[in-house]
């Protein structure tokens, strides 16, 4: 509660000029679930990352790093990862001004936790994170970005991450899993045999017994993850149906096992995959796609439910059309280079105009721990006038909001929808 405010009586219609304040103490006292990120739980070790090196190396950084410095990618992922992060500081933290939305994030999560920004070297900064000890830094974080629950991704094929699945793990019940199949659905060439040495009989042209070869490799992995959702990303040139593997195995084994396990289909769609392979996992970029294929699957598959986020602005308004059309689509987020508040306001205000709260307005996409502190931070910052305004227009059209409405309705949009979306 903020100082000085009097909570008003949950059933009052409030007032125009309190409706930006309660709105925003709301946003602040209800915990989100973040349904998308590529955090991981404690148990799986050092797969979990966090700490100032980890932030100052996020990709996003190390993309405005060669904009600013004259090295070379090669030269820099040379460099151990401390370098990595004294280079990156240096030059957008202490020669540059922290504007851009990645940078200052850093700024943020560094202020939230007590330290100082302006630091010259990293030095000092280090000395709080390596004094950390993760089971009680962690719940601190959470508890600081006003998360309760995360979202993990998780690859049946990452040969690292499974070791860790086969050793019988238990994540952190805040952590839940999605089993990612991006290298099935996009890459069954380079894949399909390491299906078949694990012992499932499958064939590079989808033929024979693939299509019930890989819903149980599915199967098999979801009893072990327990998966809230099936996850793909997939690129802007995604058309469906094609005359293609992808086709053949999302039609015939990865949407039937959706629906055996009853749980949703995460698409993300847009997205085009190392358009500079120099700069790693800084080298994709975004397109805009087809989205008939979107409109096929939800009208031919009513019984698969469809969570949908696409990477394109220019895919943003048609996403909110059928969404209107098919109740099986849940729109979800502001994808990687749309998570800047310019484009989150516009995408928000489209879904609340068009859809009401029934969609999910953002995922935080966190790689690295402490990221939830500001990408959160700034989803309030940025949703809260959006939803204050349009009770604002409510009111004035003739019905007034009350402190619960604007709760029922941030539970909905930041837990209820997805929860509801993913119960079996
Ligand atoms: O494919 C994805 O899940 C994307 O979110 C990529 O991981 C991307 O690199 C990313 O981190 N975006 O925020
Ligand atoms: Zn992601």
């Amino acid at each position: 509660m903020m100082e000085g405010s009097v909570a008003a009586p949950v059933d009052r219609p409030i007032a125009a000029e309190e409706l930006g304040r309660v709105v925003e103490e709301v946003l602040a006292a209800t915990p989100v679930i973040d349904i998308h990120t590529h955090l991981f739980a404690p148990e799986f070790g050092g797969f979990g990352l966090w700490g100032i090196d980890e932030l100052l190396t996020y990709h996003y950084l190390e993309a405005e790093l060669f904009r600013f410095s004259p090295i070379p990618p090669e030269q820099y992922f040379a460099l151990d990862k401390t370098r990595q992060a004294d280079l990156i500081w240096k030059t957008l933290f202490v020669e540059n001004t922290p504007v851009s939305e990645a940078a200052r994030g850093v700024v943020a999560v560094l202020s939230a936790l007590g330290l100082d920004p302006r630091a010259r070297t990293l030095s000092p900064i280090r000395e709080f994170f390596q004094a950390q000890s993760l089971p009680a830094y962690l719940p601190r974080v959470l508890d600081l970005a006003g998360v309760s629950a995360v979202v993990m991704t998780n690859d049946p094929l990452d040969e690292t991450e499974t070791e860790w699945w086969n050793r019988g793990i238990q994540p952190d019940p805040r952590f839940h899993a999605a089993l990612r199949l991006d290298r099935i659905l996009n890459d069954w060439s380079a894949h399909c045999g390491r299906l078949a040495a694990k012992g499932y009989a499958v064939e590079a042209d989808a033929g024979g017994s693939t299509l019930a070869e890989v819903r149980r490799f599915v199967t098999d992995w979801a009893v072990r993850m327990k998966p809230v959702y099936l996850a793909v990303s997939l690129p802007d040139t995604f058309r469906f149906p094609a005359a293609d593997v992808r086709t053949k195995l999302l039609a015939g084994a990865i949407l039937p096992a959706c629906r055996d396990l009853k749980v949703p289909i995460s698409l993300m769609i847009g997205v085009r995959r190392q358009v500079n392979p120099a700069l790693r996992l800084a080298g994709d970029a975004a397109g805009k796609a087809d989205l008939l294929a979107l409109e096929t699957l939800c009208r031919e598959f009513p019984e698969n439910r469809f969570l949908v986020s696409v990477l394109s602005r220019e895919n943003q308004h048609e996403l909110c059309v059928y969404a209107r059309k098919f109740a099986n689509l849940m729109p979800f987020g502001c994808w990687w280079f749309l998570n800047n508040p310019s484009i989150v306001e516009e995408i928000t205000r489209e879904r609340l105009e068009m859809l009401g709260a029934s969609f999910i307005p953002q995922h935080s996409d966190a790689r690295i721990l402490e990221q939830v502190i500001y990408k959160w931070r700034n989803t309030r910052r940025t949703i809260g006038p959006l939803l204050a305004q349009s009770y604002r227009l409510l009111a004035q059209d003739g019905r007034a909001v009350t402190r619960d409405d604007v709760c029922r309705d941030v539970t909905r949009l930041f837990r209820a929808n997805f929860e509801r979306f993913t119960e079996g």
